[in-house]
């Protein structure tokens, strides 16, 4: 290009400054269809372009529904932080104007359930359907991954917000999918309980279960019986001073939960892993001693009296008012590792609890040994080492909650160099914790029979939520998509990149993550 003066260059570059500006307003193209999603949609269909969130942009609900109204209050909640908008919330019956979010309970699609969501993103509008608030809730999970990492950070970020666009249609494989957190061996903070919520949320799980006492350590207030948290409560791993929730702060985490549309599962493991309830009531004990308080990591050695009555007035109160603050249909009994218990004493005493459990309108869950006693209906054994009390269960009609320990405790250490954890079952690296299917484990347990899957977290080794996130990350993602996505639709080598893509993710919300060498973190 030749110019002759200049004026014309002058309104070359004017022109060309001009275009400039336009084509900035343009929308940045995007390709829906490589987003690092996790877990990974049931579909994904791309449309090349992208949305953009902007200071003016409004979320928009359809109708008055109440739960829809909080996920519209959660996504602003997510958004507002990092992007500084106002983001206000309002409400229309139609289709807003270009630039905004829509929010509609209107979905007709039986097919997404009551978890699943149809995402349709355009370069106007972010529309996201389901047939219930709790499906809305998930595909807002989605909706925070599709946007840059740093819309996760609690201060101003600079931007852009762009989404990309296209269809994303998306429902979980299994109907329950949980993860459990040991507040027994070590007391971990109502904060600390909040922030795990809000990790498993994240990754669209829809069960805590607590597991609440053990050995080491009692931690919910139990007004009958309030030596339970005043001695019971005092101790933990290691030593130190342990603590409990009062029911106040019990019902607490149970709404947080429930604002991320997530049930609590309370568990008082019964009759072993009972020394700290020894400890606080002599009298449960066969002997009627009081034994020492229990620092150390041995299981198997402690049981409650199964031959004394009293043993069955103190479960019956506890069950009570834990039943009374519990709005979730199940409650946990534990039934693990009674090495101290006979089976002839055990299998009445699991029988009779189950009877506890149902007298208050509760539904019973247990540890796989459960399925030794005879299995009332609706009770759930969760199948975590023995592949013959798995095959107990079914043979009694049960129903599987599946929590292989060799595939996904997160308390298994990654390798011998691994910081925290136990290895009694094995080492659990990224590709084994995610490369296995809850169908192929025991003879008989199909999608039929099989609740969904739960990975637990016992916290021999750890004290407090910073180290148990070196143990949760970055295994949890990917538990999370064996129990929501298509089965046919996973891969390992596609995954470990789609995960290495996260850590920007882990970098903003500051998540302490063990660093696998197995996976491409990308920079
Ligand atoms: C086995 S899993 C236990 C727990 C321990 C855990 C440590 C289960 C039902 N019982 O008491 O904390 O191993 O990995």
């Amino acid at each position: 290009m030749r110019f002759n003066n200049w004026v014309q260059i002058l309104a070359y570059f004017s022109i060309l400054s001009m275009f400039m500006t336009v084509s900035c307003e343009e929308p940045t193209p995007k390709d829906l269809g490589n987003e690092a999603l996790i877990p990974k949609p049931v579909s994904i269909q791309a449309s090349g372009s992208s949305f953009a969130i902007k200071k003016n942009t409004s979320i928009y609900v359809k109708g008055d529904n109440e739960d829809l109204l909080k996920t519209a209050n959660y996504l602003a909640e997510v958004l507002r932080p990092a992007t500084g908008f106002p983001l206000e919330i309002a409400n229309s019956d139609t289709w807003p104007a270009s630039g905004n979010i829509y929010l509609s309970l209107e979905s007709s699609d039986a097919e997404l359930g009551t978890e699943g969501y149809q995402l349709d993103i355009t370069e106007d509008l972010v529309v996201l359907k389901a047939n219930a608030a709790s499906g809305i809730f998930r595909g807002i999970q989605t909706l925070r991954q599709l946007l840059p990492a740093s819309i996760e950070a609690k201060a101003k970020q600079s931007g852009p917000w762009e989404i990309a666009s296209g269809t994303i249609k998306d429902y979980p494989r299994f109907g329950y999918r949980g993860a459990m957190l040991d507040v027994a061996r070590h007391f971990f903070t109502v904060d600390e309980v909040k922030t795990f919520i809000d990790y498993i949320a994240s990754y669209k799980l829809n069960t805590l279960h607590l597991h609440l006492s053990d050995d080491q350590g009692w931690r919910i207030e139990i007004k009958s019986w309030p030596k339970l948290a005043e001695v019971g409560g005092s101790s933990e791993v290691g030593g130190g001073e342990g603590g409990f929730f009062t029911q106040e702060e019990y019902k607490d985490i149970i709404a947080y939960a429930a604002d991320r549309f997530i049930t609590v599962i309370p568990e008082i493991d019964m009759p072993g892993h009972t020394n700290a309830i020894l400890a606080s009531y002599p009298e449960l004990n066969c002997s009627g001693k009081k034994p020492e308080i229990y620092t150390g990591i041995e299981v198997g050695f402690s049981t409650l009296c199964t031959s004394n009555e009293k043993t069955y007035e103190f479960i019956d109160d506890v069950i009570r008012e834990l039943a009374a603050i519990t709005p979730g249909e199940y409650l946990h009994i534990g039934g693990d590792e009674t090495h101290a218990t006979e089976l002839k004493d055990y299998i009445p005493f699991v029988n009779r609890v189950q009877d506890i459990v149902h007298k208050h309108g509760k539904l019973v869950m247990g540890w796989d040994e459960i399925a030794q006693a005879t299995l009332k209906k609706n009770t759930i054994a969760q199948y975590w080492d023995s592949k013959e009390n798995a095959e107990k269960a079914l043979k009694q009609n049960a129903k599987i909650l599946v929590s292989p320990a060799k595939n996904i405790y997160l308390d298994m250490s990654y390798d011998t160099t691994s910081k925290y954890g136990l290895h009694w079952a094995a080492y659990i690296e990224i590709d084994s914790s995610y490369q296995w299917d809850p169908e192929a484990l025991v003879e008989g347990m199909t999608a039929e029979n099989i609740l969904g899957i739960e990975s637990p977290l016992w916290s021999e080794t750890v004290s407090d939520m910073n180290e148990a996130e070196w143990l949760i990350f970055p295994r949890l993602p990917g538990h999370a998509e064996i129990g929501w996505s298509p089965r046919d639709n996973r891969s390992w080598d596609e995954y470990r990149i789609r995960l290495g893509r996260q850590k920007a993710r882990f970098d903003v919300l500051g998540i302490n993550y063990y660093p696998s060498k197995q996976i491409p973190w990308a920079e």
